[in-house]
């Protein structure tokens, strides 16, 4: 008897030892962080990747790589060539709406909307980092698609109506559609039923959905049918994420929802959806966007799905992970001393390419003067990343080359083109000045200004969750000098509206008049932390 039971033991232990050496615990939220709204998920063998939303930025919709959900890293962007990712006409939060990614029969699919411009298309690639075909367009009216293939091969667009969601065949080669738009499925009552996602399992199509507007009261949702295109009946644990209720009340998370579900290697299933990390002065506001979270799923219940238990996610998830991959850290400071800017780097719509330089002077980023103000929804000279964390600094050295004082560079904090704050130097009565610019809405001021010895400066920008604090080097005491310190609510998406987040720009303009003016930037710094 003792023997027997020594051996079930030891034949229990056998079975759980590589769950136990490879397993771990624990990770933060979010897993893609700073704007990275309206995640969408595939995996081929244990390669996990990851498109998400990016509007008027170009090139567009980042694709991310993983090995084990928690830890990304970017591998290009499916939209990096003009003829996919006209821009030209898109405004603040135009441009590209929620993406989806899928492998089918060895070929990558992003499909998306291109509000500004041609409405839904989907592109393919043999390699989710590139090259991404040109969009094909599908003529239907709509935003939030995604293509579900069926057992039988046939391929379904679906897609967020205002009535509920749609279901239409298409041809896969040409994107014509094939059948008449079906209603499937209004989810369960919520306003805003989108971001529509189809997955077969056990016999049941489940469609998941986002109800309730994609800010405070968002949520996911989920229904099943034994028909493709309905009944579709609710799941009783509906809404499967929200913190749009008494648990999720006080959550530093808000807003989460348009989720994705993904099944590991493992068998483990997870989901991936938005939220925003908010700050609380009385109410709460956010400014880094929307961004990517995790959570586990469990299927617990008559094959219905539960997220994190009861829908509630939280800033330290303490789960079991797949193995960990972590990647290498970024550098802090990208000197501009390679052919091309790393992937983090945006322009605002498409970029006027004789605009920048990475080669005039070696070491340099040059970028040209745009007449256009910072203020216009127009291709900027501009090139900026995201804010990742509240907590950061960022640094930059350049040169202004100008002759005339409607001229200026700098660096900006661009949530949209008419809520930002702009540290700049320009002449001002034949001398240097740098100064602190307000944009907020109809309101506009210069917080603070400073005579400079020179067209050379180095600024420092510091995040923290209530202020930006701007300083200059002031190269006579060999120190940083605070300019001032600015609310960072005013650049909040609650008061300047929108689905992007905040952006860190370098930029130079000549506010509206011909210009040859240049600036120069020699390095760039970003940390995180406090
Ligand atoms: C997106 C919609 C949404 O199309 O916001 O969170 C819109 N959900 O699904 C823009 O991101």
């Amino acid at each position: 008897m003792i023997q027997k039971t020594g051996l079930f033991f030891l034949y229990m232990l056998l079975l759980v030892l590589p769950d136990a050496l490879f397993a771990q615990q624990g990770y933060k939220n979010p897993v893609v962080r700073g704007f990275n709204p309206d995640p969408s998920i595939c995996r081929v063998n244990d390669d996990f990747y990851l498109v998400t939303s990016s509007f008027e930025y170009f090139p567009g919709l980042p694709i991310y790589h993983s090995k084990d959900l928690v830890n990304w890293e970017q591998i290009g962007h499916c939209l990096n060539r003009e003829s996919q990712l006209p821009l030209q006409k898109a405004p603040s939060s135009g441009g590209l709406y929620a993406p989806s990614i899928r492998y089918h029969k060895g070929k990558f699919y992003v499909i998306c909307t291109n509000v500004s411009g041609g409405g839904n298309f989907y592109c393919t690639a043999d390699n989710p980092a590139g090259p991404w075909s040109d969009p094909v367009w599908v003529g239907i009216k709509s935003i939030d698609p995604d293509i579900f293939w069926d057992d039988d091969d046939r391929s379904y667009f679906v897609t967020q109506g205002n009535e509920g969601i749609r279901i239409t065949e298409i041809d896969i080669r040409s994107g014509k559609t094939l059948s008449p738009e079906h209603l499937v499925w209004a989810g369960t009552g919520g306003r805003f039923p989108e971001a529509p996602h189809v997955y077969r399992k056990d016999g049941y199509y489940y469609l998941l959905l986002g109800e309730g507007g994609t800010e405070y009261a968002h949520s996911t949702t989920i229904g099943r049918s034994k028909y493709l295109f309905g009944p579709y009946e609710a799941c009783p644990l509906n809404p499967i994420i929200t913190h749009c209720n008494r648990l999720g009340q006080g959550n530093p998370i808000q807003g989460v929802g348009h989720a994705d579900l993904i099944q590991a290697p493992d068998s483990s299933w997870w989901a991936v959806f938005l939220g925003f990390r908010v700050t609380q002065v009385y109410s709460y506001y956010h400014v880094l966007g929307r961004e990517t979270f995790l959570a586990p799923v469990s299927w617990p219940k008559d094959g219905w799905p539960q997220v994190n238990g009861n829908g509630i996610i939280n800033i330290d998830m303490n789960v079991p992970t797949l193995p960990l991959h972590p990647f290498a850290k970024q550098a802090t400071r990208v000197g501009f001393d390679s052919p091309a800017l790393g992937y983090e780097w945006q322009y605002l719509r498409n970029p006027i390419a004789e605009n920048y330089s990475l080669s005039e002077r070696k070491g340099y980023l040059r970028i040209s003067a745009s007449p256009f103000t910072l203020n216009k929804p127009a291709a900027l000279s501009l090139v900026a990343r995201r804010q990742t964390e509240h907590d950061f600094t960022a640094e930059t050295d350049f040169e202004l080359v100008s002759s005339t004082e409607d001229e200026e560079a700098g660096i900006t904090l661009m949530q949209n083109n008419t809520h930002h704050y702009d540290l700049l130097l320009k002449r001002k009565n034949g001398k240097y000045v740098v100064q602190l610019r307000v944009m907020v809405g109809s309101l506009s001021y210069i917080a603070a200004e400073q005579a400079v010895d020179d067209n050379k400066v180095n600024f420092r920008v510091k995040g923290s969750p209530l202020t930006y604090t701007f300083s200059y080097l002031n190269r006579k005491k060999g120190k940083y000098e605070e300019l001032k310190k600015l609310d960072t609510r005013y650049l909040s998406t609650e008061v300047a509206g929108g689905f992007t987040g905040v952006m860190i720009g370098l930029y130079a303009t000549s506010n509206g008049h011909k210009t040859t003016s240049k600036a120069y930037f020699d390095w760039f710094d970003y940390k995180v932390g406090e």
